[in-house]
């Protein structure tokens, strides 16, 4: 895809491919064979809304990053090289049916969960046409099957487990995900949800974004060892990704929704990424101390949507493909983000109270009943 110098991570400016990794993408790819008789099945137009996905989601931060620094807003939280877990997982579902609660670097799940980009942009604005009314930077859509998040890590993991404890006492054949971080998992509530999802086999996949720090905290700094004991020990089905290959993420997370709805019950999924940046905008400089150059460096080549795009075009798909499909979605992120700054001010919130009735809604869950009794 086309680089964005002001914006991007240093690695991807000048990104070229290491055949070495195309490969091993590849080979990673197809090293399981119920992974890779997913892959296999997949029609040019998943590929290529995949590769749309993660595309959409890079732009949707730069259009934040953008924002930034022309002080429309005062951060933003990103998901920059971590483009394929979020993708990966959302395209494996049951989009019409299932219901996902993103953290804060799965923004992308919005989007790809099919909630609208310009609504997207109101709710980082905090115009009163935002998902939530203009009244927190924390939203999302139960109509979209997008639980909006509470800012506590980790708590979505016990609720994830409720919904899909929901689903297998109505017998319904649904899905409920959730991403918890490698710092998130140090929180009681991710323990109880795990514990409980276990215990009760219900429908839910926990995708363990292991992205080797939360805030400024390195992995080695939180945690003795990795993550590959974890499952087990929760008694949960367990299974293992490559962040930043998003066929494998994909195919990992359809097999771990096909376990759930067959009443087999839940999936830890292990991934490992990289955070290519700061916890946000504002400690950019500091995630670069956390960190040797030469970590980001390595992460840097294993670009996810670079790999991707280098992948697809040994498939046989042409880079002019490809490119239409980028410009399609550069298009529609640039007309979303300035939609969303045109009369902001007056698109503001009402006065509490006054017409919004969003903190009843909020508690009502108009969305989600719907969702929950099959409206939607
Ligand atoms: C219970 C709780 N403790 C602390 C925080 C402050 N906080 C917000 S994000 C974050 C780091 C989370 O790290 P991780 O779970 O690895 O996710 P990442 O940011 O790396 O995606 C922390 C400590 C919080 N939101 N909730
Ligand atoms: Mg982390």
């Amino acid at each position: 895809m086309r680089r964005y110098p002001p914006y991007d991570p240093p690695e991807y400016v000048g990104w070229v491919p290491d055949p070495k990794l195309v490969d091993e993408f590849r080979e990673r790819a197809r090293s399981d064979a119920a992974r890779a008789r997913i892959i296999d099945d997949l029609a040019e137009k998943a590929l290529l809304d995949l590769y749309a996905g993660m595309v959409r989601f890079r732009l949707h931060d730069i259009a934040l990053k953008r924002w930034v620094r022309r002080g429309v807003i005062s951060k933003a939280w990103l998901g920059t090289g971590e483009e394929a877990v979020t993708v990966g997982c959302v395209h494996a579902l049951d989009r019409d049916r299932d219901v996902v609660a993103p953290m804060i670097r799965n923004a992308g799940a919005f989007h790809e969960m099919g909630m609208a980009l310009p609504r997207i942009f109101a709710g980082y604005l905090g115009t009163g046409d935002g998902p939530n009314g203009g009244r927190d930077g924390h939203f999302g859509d139960l109509e979209h099957g997008v639980l909006q998040p509470i800012s506590h890590v980790g708590d979505m993991v016990p609720v994830a487990t409720g919904l899909a404890l929901a689903f297998q006492q109505r017998d319904e054949k649904r899905v409920a995900l959730t991403w918890v971080g490698d710092g998130a998992t140090k929180t009681a509530a991710v323990h109880e949800g795990f514990n409980l999802a276990g215990v009760l086999r219900v429908p839910v996949i926990f995708i363990l974004q292991n992205n080797q720090v939360a805030l400024g905290t390195r992995l080695d700094q939180h945690q003795v060892g990795g993550f590959d004991a974890w499952p087990a020990m929760y008694g949960l089905r367990g299974a293992f990704a490559d962040g930043n290959n998003v066929l494998d993420v994909y195919a990992a997370t359809k097999l771990a929704a096909d376990h759930a709805r067959a009443g087999g019950g839940a999936t830890l999924l292990v991934v490992e990424t990289f955070r290519m940046g700061g916890h946000a905008t504002h400690d950019e400089a500091e995630a670069r101390k956390t960190f040797g150059a030469d970590l980001f460096e390595r992460w840097g080549r294993r670009d996810p949507i670079g790999l991707y795009e280098e992948h697809l075009v040994q498939q046989g798909i042409t880079r002019d493909r490809l490119g239409a499909v980028e410009e399609q979605v550069t298009q529609e992120v640039d007309a979303a983000a300035e939609a969303a700054l045109e009369d902001r001010d007056g698109r503001s919130p009402a006065p509490a109270g006054a017409e919004y009735d969003g903190i009843s809604a909020g508690v009502r869950q108009p969305g989600l009943a719907a969702r929950m009794n099959g409206a939607l």
